[in-house]
Parts: structure tokens; sequence; C-alpha cells
């Protein structure tokens, strides 16, 4: 079964997204995303340029082999761009493989280990008040583990508030963060001692008015120094979290052993990083208790699931990240990988703008709480390229972080 065509496909129908196209000469379809936010059109000149024209005329079936080709020949190995253009060729002859074997790809990955994959959804508010209605009304969509994003007092505009209030309904009510579309990048403001003493207040407020059944989650979005983190992480220990997320910036993973010596609050961490590398020592030293690698930028299915059974050996769980930005096929490629392994945590779940779903037709299902990626073969998303092309690219950057004094910080 022989790679015949490859397209790149941009399309932008709530933001934009980046998706391979791979057609092979018995007519199977597969389809990968490379949808790296704010930074798209990188990886459409990389796949464009560099990797479409060395998949033609390969054997679809060689899915672990063009992996290696790829990511050993191109010499440069590892960063977000290489690799999140190497996942989407991984996804796509999954996908393939699927379709050529008749099964969806969890099953090719070794079977069902659970009936669905418990999601948690984004809860968020400037005040108590809208953040307890955000709740509410993500129990009502059927969720059953929320995430709690906060506004701090004295603070305009923070990360993860969603600027339109899910009751509100409408095309954005998901995207509150976007790759803002716009030529500049949007500006917020950040103090993290006024966010240090506000959140537990905060976590109180909830565990009171929902109880002590809710698993709760909080992504502290690399903003923290490691004695910040500490702090932090046990000052939320009362409030029992289900997680605190990317409590200080990825690179300096030394800080994790600083953070694990002072709390016992449980540490997710692995959105930005690219490969096994960049993680390898966090679940070998047991210092973190989720990996938040994601399929699209990690390499694709292959090293997800690679990375899953390696932190299996040390009792640490997946919790893959799934804002809007991981596109339907990203999406649906980790839901088979959490569906088959053994040690599958939880899934994030932020859910798609209505366009997005009409463009990328997707067999996954909601219900109950529990996400499952259906049973079409393959991946189970299908694209509908002539919607897509209604829908061209638009610029659009990720916020960035001031202080009051002017300085940048973490986003
Ligand atoms: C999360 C992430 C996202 C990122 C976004 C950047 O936990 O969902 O932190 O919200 O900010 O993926 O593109
Ligand atoms: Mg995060």
């Amino acid at each position: 079964m022989i790679i015949e065509r490859a397209e790149v496909i941009v399309t932008s129908p709530n933001r934009n997204f980046v998706t391979l196209r791979l057609q092979t000469d018995e007519g199977h379809v597969g389809l990968g995303d490379a949808t790296l936010n704010g930074r798209e059109m990188a990886v459409v000149a990389y796949l464009k340029d560099h990797v479409v024209p060395l998949l033609l005329g390969l054997d679809a079936h060689k899915i672990e082999d063009t992996w290696q080709f790829l990511y050993r020949s191109s010499y440069w190995r590892r960063g977000p761009v290489t690799m999140a253009a190497i996942a989407a060729v991984d996804m796509a002859l999954w996908d393939i493989k699927g379709k050529a074997a008749n099964m969806p790809v969890y099953q090719l990955l070794g079977g069902a280990s659970r009936t669905g994959l418990m999601a948690y959804g984004h809860a968020s508010g400037v005040d108590t008040e809208q953040l307890f209605d955000s709740i509410r009304q993500h129990q009502e969509l059927g969720y059953r583990s929320v995430r709690v994003q906060t506004g701090v007092p004295g603070l305009k505009a923070i990360y993860g508030i969603a600027a339109q209030s899910m009751l509100d309904g409408g095309e954005e009510r998901y995207d509150h963060e976007p790759a803002r579309r716009g030529p500049k990048p949007a500006e917020e403001d950040w103090d993290t001692q006024k966010y240090m003493r506000h959140l537990p207040t905060v976590f109180e407020a909830v565990r009171n008015e929902f109880g002590p059944d809710l698993p709760l989650l909080h992504d502290g979005h690399h903003r923290m120094t490691p004695i910040q983190a500490a702090k932090l992480g046990k000052s939320l220990e009362p409030y029992d979290l289900f997680w605190l997320e990317d409590c200080t910036p990825a690179e300096n993973q030394d800080a994790l052993r600083l953070v694990r010596q002072h709390t016992i609050t449980p540490l997710a961490i692995g959105e930005i990083f690219n490969t096994i590398w960049d993680i390898q020592g966090l679940i070998s030293e047991q210092l973190i208790d989720y990996v938040r690698t994601a399929s699209t930028h990690f390499g694709g299915i292959s090293p997800l699931k690679k990375v899953m059974d390696f932190a299996a050996q040390y009792q640490i769980k997946s919790g893959c990240h799934g804002p809007t930005d991981i596109s339907p096929v990203g999406f649906a490629a980790q839901l088979h990988v959490g569906l088959a392994i053994h040690n599958f945590g939880i899934q994030e779940y932020m859910q798609h703008g209505t366009r997005t779903n009409e463009v990328f037709q997707q067999s996954m299902t909601f219900e109950n709480g529990l996400l499952h990626p259906g049973d079409q073969p393959g991946l189970g998303v299908e694209l509908d390229v002539d919607g897509a092309g209604k829908y061209p690219y638009e610029q659009a950057y990720l916020p960035f972080n001031r202080l009051s004094d002017g300085t940048v910080h973490d986003w």
C-alpha cells in the first residue's frame, strides 16, 4: 500500500488548524493533526517543503519505520515544529492502517481497557459567583471533573478565564484563549503574590459549595518559581486537588524536586513537551503524577503510547492536553491511546465550536462524562475538504503577560 498523495490543509473554522491528508494507491485516506497554536505556518512549510516530498512512494504500512526515518534523517531532532510535522504523518498512517484493517485504531493498540475516558472541562469565572455558574454549567453538560481558573482581584485579564460565559452560548464560547486573531498578541497582566493569596480562598469556596467528591483541577500555566509552586501546592492541600498543572516553567525540571519535597498535591506536566527526552527524568524520578503530553506535539500516536507505557512502570497516569488548539484529529488520536492503555488518568476536553465540528466530522462521543473515540475504522474523523476551504488561515497569536512594572512574565 503506497502513499500516492499528500496534502497540507489549513483551515480556520473557529481557529486555525493544520491537517495532513495522505492517500494511498488503494484509496485509503489518513488524517494527521499538525496544529501548532500561534506558529501554524512554520509547520505548514516544514511539511510542504521537507516532508511531503519524502512521503510519496513510501509503504503506508510502515508506521514505525517512517517515524524513525523522519526523526533521524532530519538530523535536527526534536522541537515543536519538527515533532508536530512528524506527529501528523504518524497519525495519518495509523488512520490508514485502521481503515485497511477495518478496525478503530484503539483495537490495533491492544483493544479497550475501559468503557470510556473521564473528561474534565474548563470552568472559570472572574469572581466566585461566575465560577460557580460555570461549574454548574459544566455539570449540566455531563462533566464529572472540572478545571477551576479564577479571576484575581486587581488583575484585569489572565489566562483561562472565559470571555463569555457558556450560558451565553455562541460559536466562540470555548475559544477564550485562542491564539487571538489579529496582527499582534494581546497583553495580559500578572502578579504571583496576589494570585497565590487568592487561589486557596477560591478552592475553599468551591469545596464548600460543591462538596468533597467533585474532582477539581487547576492550571498554574508555568508562572511560579519553584519555592512559590511548593508553597501553593501546600496551601491547596486541604482542598484535595486532582492535580496542579504546570506549576513551574517546564524547562527547569530540577525545580520539581523542590516542589515535591514540600507538597503532596498531585502534579501534572508535559503539554509543551515534544519527545520522551523532555519528560524522562520527571517520570523515572516520580516527580509528577500525570503526563500531559499531546499526540500532536509529541510526535504522534506511536511515541504517545510509548511514553504512557513507560510512565505506567512508575504508577504515573495519562492526562493528555486537550484544549481546542488540538484539532479533532489530534484529539481522536489520543482518545484511541487513552482507551487502550492501562494507566489512563483523565482527558482534558474543551470542546470545539460548531463550524469546526462541521468541517471535521467525528465519530467520538461524550456521554455521562466519558469520552469514547467511536468504532469507525481508523481514527474516526473525516475532513470535509471543500468545507475547510471556506475558512482560510487567519493570523493569530497567543496572548502574553507583563508584570505591573512592565517586565515580561511567563504566560
Ligand atoms: C491547557 C493549556 C492550554 C494552552 C494552549 C496554548 O492546559 O489546556 O495550558 O490552555 O494555553 O494550548 O496554545
Ligand atoms: Mg495547561
